[in-house]
């Protein structure tokens, strides 16, 4: 596990480089979190028997009715909420309402964001073409589901992942409050478990190549921890591919989770799209705040269809 409750100083501050006007630019632009997971080992606790949809886990104790978990042991650290590991942050909260998801089953999932008149927000700036990005993964890395879900008016907001297997689970909401031009754009996070048995899965090693559809991803630049450049070729059976869509106002979407804490990552495909023709190089402005393993999921569209690859990256 990679989890560094004192963090060497000259790790670069997830705050600083977030605060400053041309990071949180390319932050809006991006929609490619990175996630660290604080606390959150590999195995998944496995839930009681007796454990049932509409009761908390463990760690869920926050007062939502069925499920809604706080940030765990990610406290006040402005570092943890930079990274999305809070539920709380800049006056604002997550909120999860029930009923617990059903292993299994998909089941809808409503959250709404109090802002801080306590009330739920129901304005939002779109950035990377949405108003909020949501995000879920169970704390073995595996899972991954990236969703936009739908606002009421009451802003309640719905989102309709597929089927959660037990154990527990990190959900995100990336969103900027649309507060004026200089509104920051907020990651907030609780845990949720889903009941029963879990399997935990092995983090598979790190590696520079992850395939999806037909489509293989490698990557030829590997980050340090820190500011730095990942980049990355898209190629279909030996060939280049030079027919990448923009999905959501880009070539590629990169997310990625820190092994051990699920802190969330922000990495920005450089360049502008310009039609059907993306590819096959991918560029991306990588911010990995520490060092450890990574779970990195890219997400690109040909012909309609999305594609998800995902590797590990081990970050030095
Ligand atoms: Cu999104």
């Amino acid at each position: 596990m990679t989890a560094q409750p004192d963090r060497p100083t000259a790790r670069p501050s997830l705050a600083g480089p977030l605060a400053h006007p041309l990071a949180r630019r390319w932050l809006l632009a991006s929609c490619v979190p990175v996630l660290l997971v604080l606390g959150m080992a590999l195995t998944v606790p496995p839930a009681p028997s007796a454990a049932t949809a509409g009761t908390p886990g463990p760690a869920d104790m926050a007062g939502m009715p069925g499920m809604a978990g706080t940030a765990g042991t990610a406290g006040d650290s402005p570092d943890l909420a930079a990274a999305g590991l809070t539920a709380e942050r800049n006056g604002y909260r997550l909120d999860l309402a029930g009923p617990a998801p059903t292993p299994g089953r998909a089941t809808d999932l409503r959250f709404t964001v109090a802002g801080p008149d306590g009330s739920p927000v129901t304005d939002f700036a779109v950035h990377q073409t949405k108003k909020l990005h949501f995000y879920a993964i169970r704390s073995d890395l595996t899972g991954f589901q990236h969703l936009h879900p739908d606002l009421a008016e009451d802003g309640t907001w719905t989102a309709a992942p597929d089927a959660l297997a037990p154990g527990s689970w990190r959900l995100y909401a990336d969103f900027v409050p649309n507060t004026g031009p200089h509104a920051a754009e907020l990651v907030l996070s609780r845990t949720v478990t889903v009941p029963g048995e879990a399997a935990p899965v092995p983090l598979p090693a790190p590696g520079d190549t992850a395939t999806a559809d037909g489509y293989t991803v490698t990557l030829t630049a590997r980050p340090a921890a820190g500011a730095h450049r990942l980049t990355a070729v898209v190629s279909r059976d030996g060939r280049p591919v030079r027919d990448l869509q923009p999905y959501l106002d880009a070539y590629a979407h990169l997310s990625a989770f820190h092994e051990g804490d699920l802190a969330l990552a922000h990495l920005h495909p450089a360049g502008t799209v310009d039609g059907d023709h993306g590819g096959p190089e991918l560029t991306f402005q990588a911010l990995f705040p520490e060092p450890g393993n990574w779970r990195v999921f890219l997400q690109f569209r040909t012909a309609g269809q999305l594609h998800t690859a995902a590797l590990t990256l081990r970050v030095d």
